[in-house]
């Protein structure tokens, strides 16, 4: 955008990218070095004895007088525009807490050694220059870090030659109409749309033009993409003038009409949640921009911003992080209190999850809706939370653009040099109500008052720039005229703005597209492989190389799966899985598993990394089937945090197979809002696709109320509109085609798996050669593998999962030759015209079962009862409503004792299959 009006310009003047290594001084001294040279120069100047000793106590004074500041400088800096934080000056900052007590005393000279660029000075100088650079708009945070070169770094920016916020006077001038054009859109909103909400920056401008320096400077830096996530402050200004939205299509939306084509349906969303993306430029660079659409939930969109950032990374082969930037805005309330924040920090330093640095922008303006910061955090900072990573924290006041951009700047040029999160704290104000129907004077009397009185920043930095001679009188004011003159004309051409396309099928997602029908029935694709495929990786995957020392149990482990492919039989279901994943390998596509000791596998079953007994390396034979790129990946202790992320990369990057596993199916409620939020109701609200996987192990084995359940009904509530898919697959041929088809359809939806925990080493559940090649498939349902002769069905039985091999046995056990138990495979979309298939030819049916595990109040009892008797009704039969087996309602999802678990169960199977004359075991309904 080099021509046309000046809002339309980035103002930006180009700027000669500094040394990454200018500045830091080699040279400084060491104390002892600066105590010797101030007693050799007091006896060369003919000092006595005593005064030597005094001049060397000066120099180790003024050293510690320096270093209080670099540690606690933060602490008297002018963050607050309100100036109504109470900060006083801590006494360790004065001189006279470091003996410099007395008449004359500051003008005593110390020498430093090179330190502030000092060799020598007067107590007076050094104490000036440390409130300067400590102490002013900029305070910075950094003397918890351990690491030595970033400490030095950090501090050469403060205290050495670039110490000095300067900016020529065009990008003075830039700075400005960056905050006037931010002050001006809020209130061009204000005054159309009356009454409704945008929850604004106002207070807060002075982010825009530093996120504007963000993205030159980045781009500089050799950042070609960043993805943004933000909350509700501030976003419409984010959007339009930073991301560039067209403004007619913001005032289009605030009049009511859809920011997508109508045609292309779902909920949609309120405008201060939506997403969007363009490519900015600077001085001929440029730089995409993502904006990832958010929930209400504060903070959720933080770990999905991370996810897509890796993923882009990974696409573009960048293993440092350079060359793709998360930027994560926050309000002060909810980043000091939210946890999801913490697991994200977590992130930052970890093999697989990190990102070479998120950008840490908090809009700090001192409330949280009602709740003063007192009341909203325990610490004094809302930033602290980012210590516990160690991150630089910058903290700026709002009411100077010029502070914040240099924050920014500072920011940008550390994150690409160290890899590692930053945080910028912005002091700033909110200058209405928490939405701009709110009254705040409610709860915030003083604040209000003053912030009544404050001036916006517009008016402090243009009567600054206009004391300084770099604007004339009248230059703000011609600034407002012309951008308010073109939202006008943005204003008046909305009323015919109609968004063109919907922009989800792009880039990394072209060649996908929604599902043509109902995903219900008929979308099943081939899935089987051709033999030959199959033994090759299965060779790969049974093949101890010779250098690897593998151990001892495990050899038995890989001679069993070797034997499953000799003899083409047995094949049990982590081999099921291992071949699903080698298999789309081979086929380009990749496979990232990430959970709580994945790579082993919580239930010691998957063992997809070896690890030599002698030296501890790892051999992941996946890695080597190629030629896509297989990740596994034991992920920190955190659910939201990580699905989150796997979320990200599965929006970011379809063809690769994004698996999340939890360790127990129980943990997932810990990640509810991902689920809710973003993988139930994204598509519909933004139209985002995901083909995320959920492995939730899942069954009631006596472990207890909290190994039992990955809580299926919460699913299956969830499901509507074809939105995701819920399975819980009884054999491993099936799980393994359920995965192929996630990447073998030309659309995606998240799948969600109940995965088996006895059914990992279960005799019964094994599966033969044959059932992976060929036209083998994924089946919906899957039929009785033992059912009565002659087709005389009285009793059907349908479940879903493990309890089917219970059944089996028991059925089977007993003779009994007139019952069916068939498994339904997929829970969602309920295969109901398969079902129904299969029920016209019971004629002679009089009873149909739905048997499960779960309490009847949990499991899937509520989502499949109406589905059946839809389906019995249309088969005309003589039953009309399914029976239920299974546990009563109940509170917990199961009883602790092993002994009531094993006569529940056994009630239950004899119930579902008839067999129970005496009262069960069952607890009564509650
Ligand atoms: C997880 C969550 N809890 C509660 C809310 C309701 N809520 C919306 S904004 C807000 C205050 C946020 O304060 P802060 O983080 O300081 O941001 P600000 O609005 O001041 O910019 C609250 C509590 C929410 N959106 N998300």
């Amino acid at each position: 955008m080099s021509e046309g009006p000046s809002w339309a310009r980035d103002h930006w003047p180009p700027d000669e990218l500094d040394d990454l290594n200018a500045g830091l001084d080699p040279t400084r001294m060491t104390i002892e070095a600066v105590v010797a040279k101030a007693k050799d120069s007091a006896a060369v100047s003919g000092a006595s004895e005593a005064e030597i000793e005094r001049a060397a106590n000066d120099s180790i004074c003024a050293m510690m007088l320096i270093r209080t500041y670099r540690v606690r400088g933060h602490l008297a800096a002018d963050l607050d525009p309100l100036g109504l934080t109470q900060r006083e000056m801590p006494a360790d900052l004065t001189p006279e807490f470091h003996g410099f007590t007395g008449e004359g005393a500051l003008d005593r000279p110390v020498w430093l050694g090179g330190a502030l660029g000092l060799e020598k000075g007067t107590v007076r100088e050094v104490v000036e220059i440390l409130r300067r650079n400590y102490c002013g708009r900029v305070g910075l945070e950094y003397m918890h870090i351990n690491d030595l070169d970033e400490r030095r770094f950090l501090q050469e920016r403060m205290e050495g030659k670039h110490a000095a916020i300067t900016f020529t006077p065009e990008g003075k001038k830039s700075i400005l109409t960056k905050v006037v054009q931010a002050e001006q859109w809020e209130k061009f909103l204000a005054r159309k749309y009356v009454g409704t909400k945008r929850f604004g920056l106002d207070g807060g401008e002075a982010m825009v033009p530093a996120l504007e320096a963000v993205i030159k400077y980045g781009g500089q830096y050799g950042i070609v993409s960043m993805v943004f996530g933000m909350a509700h402050r501030g976003r419409l200004n984010v959007l339009a003038n930073v991301m560039a939205k067209p403004y007619r299509a913001i005032f289009s939306e605030f009049a009511g009409g859809s920011a997508n084509p109508e045609d292309v349906g779902g909920s949609g969303d309120v405008k201060y949640h939506l997403g969007t993306s363009s490519d900015r430029e600077f001085d001929g660079i440029k730089v995409h921009l993502s904006l990832v659409p958010n929930p209400s939930h504060l903070e959720a969109v933080d770990p999905v911003v991370l996810g897509k950032v890796r993923a882009q990374q990974i696409a573009r082969g960048d293993r440092e992080g350079d060359s793709v930037l998360p930027v994560l805005l926050h309000g002060d309330a909810a980043f000091a209190a939210q946890g999801i924040v913490s697991e994200c920090f977590g992130f930052s330093g970890i093999p697989g999850y990190n990102t070479g640095g998120c950008l840490h922008f908090v809009i700090n303006n001192q409330v949280g809706f009602t709740t003063s910061p007192q009341f909203g955090r325990s610490s004094p900072y809302p930033s602290d939370v980012a210590k516990a990573v160690q991150a630089p924290i910058l903290h700026v006041n709002g009411d100077d653009p010029e502070a914040v951009t240099f924050a920014c700047k500072l920011a940008i040029e550390y994150r690409q040099r160290f890899n590692r999160d930053i945080v910028i704290d912005m002091w700033c104000y909110r200058r209405f109500g928490h939405n701009e129907g709110d009254e705040p004077s409610f709860t915030q009397p003083l604040m209000y008052k003053e912030i009544r009185r404050h001036p916006p920043i517009s008016q402090i930095y243009g009567a600054r720039l206009e004391q300084e001679g770099v604007i004339e009188k009248g230059w703000v004011e011609g600034e407002v005229a012309d951008f308010t003159a073109l939202l006008e004309t943005e204003f008046e051409a909305a009323m015919s703005y109609l968004p063109n396309k919907a922009d989800w099928f792009e880039g990394a997602w072209s060649g996908l597209g929604r599902p043509d029908e109902a995903i219900t029935e008929r979308r099943n694709v081939a899935t089987g492989c051709p033999e030959e495929l199959v033994r090759e990786v299965g060779n790969i995957l049974t093949t101890i190389p010779p250098d690897v020392a593998v151990h001892k149990t495990l050899v038995r482990i890989i001679d069993a799966r070797r034997a499953m492919f000799e003899s083409g039989e047995g094949f049990d279901w982590a081999t099921a899985e291992a071949l699903a994943f080698g298999t789309l390998l081979r086929e380009n596509h990749a496979v990232r598993l990430s959970g709580q000791d994945s790579a082993r596998g919580t239930f010691s079953q998957r063992h997809s990394v070896w690890v030599d007994q002698e030296n501890g390396a790892k051999y992941i034979p996946l890695t080597r089937v190629g030629p896509a790129r297989f990740e596994v990946r034991d992920s920190p202790l955190s659910e939201f945090g990580v699905l989150g992320f796997e979320y990200g990369w599965s929006i970011a990057d379809p063809q690769t197979l994004v698996l999340w596993e939890a360790q127990f199916g129980d943990f997932v409620n810990g990640a509810q809002v991902i689920i809710d939020q973003f993988i139930a109701a994204g598509e519909a609200k933004w139209l985002r696709a995901s083909g995320l996987v959920l492995l939730l192990p899942h069954g009631y084995e006596g472990q207890g109320p909290e190994h039992s359940s990955g809580r299926p009904e919460r699913f299956l509530q969830l499901c509507a509109d074809d939105n995701m898919q819920v399975a819980n697959c009884t054999t491993p041929a099936n799980y393994f085609h359920i995965l192929r088809r996630q990447m073998h359809r030309d659309f995606r939806k998240p799948l969600v798996i109940m995965t088996p925990k006895s059914l990992l080493r279960h005799k019964k559940a094994v599966s033969p050669l044959a059932d992976f090649t060929g036209e083998s498939h994924f089946m919906r349902i899957l039929s009785d593998p033992n059912p009565p002769k002659g087709g005389d069905v009285k009793r059907l039985v349908l479940c879903t999962g493990k309890l089917a091999y219970e059944l089996f046995e028991a059925r089977d056990k007993a003779g009994d030759a007139s019952t069916s138990i068939v498994r339904i495979e997929q829970l969602y979309p309920f295969p109901g015209e398969a079902l129904l298939a299969r029920l016209k030819r019971m004629t002679n049916l009089e009873d149909l079962v739905w048997a499960q595990e779960e309490p009847k109040n949990q499991g899937y009892w509520s989502h499949v009862e109406p589905r059946i008797e839809r389906r019995l009704s249309e088969a005309g039969l003589k039953p009309k409503r399914p029976i239920y087996a299974g546990r009563e309602p109940a509170a917990s999802p199961a009883t602790g004792l092993a002994k009531r678990h094993a006569a529940e169960q056994a009630a239950l199977i004899a119930d579902a299959l008839g067999h129970s004359s005496a009262p069960t075991a069952r607890r009564k309904a509650g």
